[in-house]
């Protein structure tokens, strides 16, 4: 078997044994079916357990091991970090943004419970997911940590270089012509600064230094460009049944994206790039780098 297969099998079988025990904490922390009003709760649950690649929250599990963090408090950040994702993913589908049928291989929120719901069991995840950032075990010093770790989050998914601000910029260039530095930063801002967070804010509860921190920061923010770039080329390149979702739906709604400023060999090699400057960032790891550099790589030959 040659070494790049050997490779793609063991971050597969990596992140299928973590997406397990992420999705595990997930079922604990979300309220049950049952629970009235049982349809927000079935909708919660429908969206968020729905599969997903997990890619996040094992980003936080992984970097919380490369600096000897703390699991219990890491699985709290973990599957926040995925409620704040699914919300964004139905948020996204609903009609007044990209007006999905299919996520995640199954109906999307709204097609399935309505667009009230929809919109409700996304903010729902929202607030749940704060709800557990401030819940994630420790005494009394570690509040300022926990208080550092929410508001780089607020940051991260805010309307400043945050993931409304990117979605924003992604809405009012739909159909018109685009710069490439609007596109780095709807890239970089919609879908890189979650992804940056995670790592970011796993090196903060983890009581990394300073210097650790920033260069974890540009780790993730690095991979996170490359993530959404990868994400365009598959829009092109993929299928429905692979993805989930529809594909084609940048080209149908002229989006701004990768492929159609640089066309798709072109974009692919920017990943490639960026996932290759990415893993020098963390060679100050040494072996503890190991499967960060392992995600960083799956992100460039990922097909799903
Ligand atoms: C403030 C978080 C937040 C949301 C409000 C709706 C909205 C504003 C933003 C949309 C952001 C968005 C959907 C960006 C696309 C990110 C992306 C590439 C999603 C696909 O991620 P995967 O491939 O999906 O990790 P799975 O299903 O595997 O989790």
């Amino acid at each position: 078997m040659n070494e790049q297969i050997r490779n793609s099998l063991e971050i597969h079988d990596y992140l299928n044994q973590q997406k397990q025990v992420v999705d595990s904490y997930l079922d604990d922390f979300l309220p049950s079916a049952s629970e009235y009003p049982e349809i927000i709760h079935e909708a919660m649950r429908y969206s968020l357990l729905a599969g997903g690649k997990r890619l996040r929250p094992i980003l936080a599990l992984a970097t919380t091991d490369a600096l000897d963090g703390d699991f219990h408090r890491a699985i709290f950040l973990a599957c926040a970090l995925e409620m704040i994702h699914t919300y964004s993913l139905i948020h996204d589908d609903l009609p007044a943004m990209d007006n999905d049928d299919y996520r995640r291989g199954q109906l999307t929120c709204h097609k399935k419970f309505g667009e009230g719901i929809a919109i409700l069991a996304g903010n729902a995840l929202l607030t749940q997911a704060f709800q557990l950032l401030a819940e994630i075990p420790g005494d009394e010093s570690l509040a300022p940590t926990k208080i550092r770790t929410i508001h780089h989050i607020c940051r991260a998914i805010g309307s400043r270089k945050g993931v409304i601000a990117g979605q924003v910029v992604d809405l009012i260039t739909q159909g018109k012509q685009f710069t490439r530095k609007e596109l780095e930063y709807i890239h970089s801002a919609k879908t890189g600064a979650l992804i940056e967070a995670s790592v970011y804010t796993a090196a903060i509860l983890a009581g990394a230094d300073r210097d650790t921190r920033q260069r974890l920061r540009n780790f993730g923010s690095t991979i996170g460009l490359a993530f959404q770039i990868v994400d365009d080329v598959l829009d092109v390149t993929g299928s429905p049944e692979e993805l989930g979702k529809a594909s084609g739906k940048d080209t149908a709604g002229h989006k701004a994206t990768y492929p159609r400023l640089y066309g798709l060999e072109r974009s692919r090699e920017i990943a490639n790039e960026l996932v290759e400057a990415a893993i020098q960032e963390l060679s100050f790891l040494g072996d503890k780098s190991e499967k960060l550099k392992e995600l960083a790589q799956f992100i460039s030959i990922r097909r799903f």
